[in-house]
């Protein structure tokens, strides 16, 4: 039944009267899009300072939401955060890390999951774009029906970029299988031994669009070398300049079909992660180069979406949550001339670190929250996690969350619909070390981890940290006057808090 606006608005308008208490009454159920950035840093938004690039639509949706200040990825690096965000519980408890391209699906099957939880709430679920959380079982014959995939994590629909843009396959796959594949022209794929494929960029750089650190230089695809060997599947292949349109027009597709039940759309997009190559429409629309046109295309991305609510007339009928995987990285393996701090631009804000660091720039988002009409705009200074949505969401939805599911989310329903500023007490960080936090004191352990050498020359906190840190940010927002020896009290607390996380003795949400 498709309602008239008039009576769209006063339903709005008498939901919003059950929600004037702290506790929402049961079974509202909104349409749910989370758009979930790439490697998105706080600073790379305008109304979190951006300079190098305009991005009006975002800055539009925090306008007309809330503006979270404090809000975490669950981890620095891409996998393990989804890992949490759909499952509700911190990724080290499945030793979950950023995954190659023929890696089995992370997800137990078994697992209560926040899609399967939305569909028992009765929401058609969906998601487009980027995966990375493992295909089949470890034996993925790319030519036929991929399972278990996002369908057995439960989404009924899903459109996807397997792994990452710089991985092969690189392949879109609807519904589990490769679109526009020729079954002349089987897919092959190795991340172990070289197949006889597609030419590597070790050996034509005349090939390449961009040139590539030794780790991308495998297979080439539409003229970006890429990790991973790769055979077949020609007219299966992707053009990454493609991406906005081709992404922004599943998702849209997505809702118009679904415009009549309560539907969860997890939009994930590749941008701006590397390759960073933006559609010509957008090249040149920042002061950055590559890595800000792809910001300038991903905001268009936003603004497709938000225009579609709207034509739809869905808009006050949908919680949009904008936020992104993990911090903000610089060069990562491709050549292709980003100017990246232009002028005063801080791609984490003012926060210290990137993407893969424990510092607060790893984990802290941009992170935004629209549900016109029902959350009052602002910004929101509260200490949450996205492994918090599972059990926030399902509280909105009314669907109880079992002993034993969603272990690590807490239930923070009112601090994401604007209504309080009192979240989490504290908050465990994963990178290659784990930090934590509580309140505004942020602790790092003393640790040697072995990581990649590739990382360990790149990166500003290659997993060595001789000595414990502790920060207060509330005055040292960069961490960078370690208080370890002044607080030795405060050092011991948040460690063996830590300790306890660790061993599943103590829980944070
Ligand atoms: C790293 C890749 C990097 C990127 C990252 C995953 C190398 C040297 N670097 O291993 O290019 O793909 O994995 O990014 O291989 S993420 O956002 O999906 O976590
Ligand atoms: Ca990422």
């Amino acid at each position: 039944m498709t309602l008239k606006p008039l009576y769209k608005i006063s339903l709005v308008f008498i939901f919003s009267i059950f929600y004037s208490g702290s506790a929402l009454s049961q079974n509202v159920k909104p349409n749910i899009v989370l758009i979930y950035v790439d490697d998105l840093g706080y600073g790379d938004i305008g109304v979190n300072g951006a300079v190098g690039v305009n991005t009006p639509n975002v800055d539009k949706l925090a306008q007309s939401g809330v503006n979270f200040t404090d809000a975490h990825s669950s981890s620095s690096t891409c996998t393990p955060s989804r890992y949490s965000l759909l499952t509700g519980s911190h990724a080290f408890r499945n030793n979950a890390a950023i995954l190659s391209g023929d890696a089995p699906l992370i997800i137990d099957v078994e697992m209560e999951t926040m899609p399967k939880m939305l569909q028992k709430a009765g929401y058609h679920t969906g998601i487009v774009g980027k995966w990375h959380l493992g295909l089949g079982d470890g034996n993925v014959d790319w030519n036929e029906e991929v399972k278990p995939g996002p369908r057995e994590v439960g989404f009924d629909y899903s459109f996807l970029i397997p792994a990452t843009g710089d991985r092969i396959p690189t392949v879109f796959m609807e519904n589990q299988r490769v679109i526009n594949l020729d079954p002349y022209d089987p897919i092959e794929v190795s991340y172990g031994s070289r197949l006889d494929g597609y030419p590597l960029g070790s050996e034509r750089p005349e090939l390449l669009k961009q040139h590539a650190d030794p780790m991308h230089l495998q297979s080439i695809t539409n003229g970006f070398s890429r990790i991973g060997y790769m055979n077949g599947g020609e007219s299966a292949l992707w053009v990454d300049e493609e991406f906005p349109f081709i992404l922004t027009e599943k998702a849209v597709d997505f809702m118009k079909a679904q415009k009549d039940n309560p539907f969860f759309l997890f939009f994930s997009l590749h941008d701006i992660h590397q390759p960073r190559v933006a559609n010509v429409e957008f090249v040149r629309k920042s002061l950055m180069g590559p890595r800000g046109d792809v910001i300038a295309q991903m905001d268009w991305c936003v603004g497709e979406i938000t225009k579609t609510l709207e034509k739809l007339e869905i808009t006050e009928n949908t919680l949009l949550i904008f936020t992104s995987d993990n911090g903000p990285i610089l060069d990562d393996g491709y050549f292709d001339y980003a100017r990246e701090l232009v002028g005063s631009h801080l791609p984490a804000g003012p926060y210290k670190g990137t993407k893969y660091s424990i510092y607060e720039g790893g984990t802290r988002m941009p992170t935004i929250v629209s549900w016109p009409g029902t959350v009052d705009p602002g910004e929101n200074s509260a200490l949450i996690s996205q492994t918090d949505f599972y059990a926030s969401l399902a509280k909105l939805v009314g669907q109880p969350i079992e002993k034993g599911n969603a272990v690590d989310s807490g239930e923070f329903l009112d601090v994401l619909l604007n209504k309080s500023e009192k979240g989490r007490e504290y908050l465990l960080e994963e990178a290659y070390v784990y930090g934590i936090r509580h309140h505004n004191w942020k602790f790092i352990p003393a640790k040697n981890v072995n990581v990649p050498e590739w990382l360990r020359i790149k990166y500003v906190d290659p997993g060595f940290f001789p000595e414990p840190q502790l920060f207060d940010l509330s005055i040292d927002p960069f961490e960078s006057n370690n208080l370890a020896n002044k607080y030795p009290d405060k050092v011991k607390e948040m460690e063996s808090k830590l300790n306890a996380i660790v061993k599943g003795e103590f829980s944070t949400k």
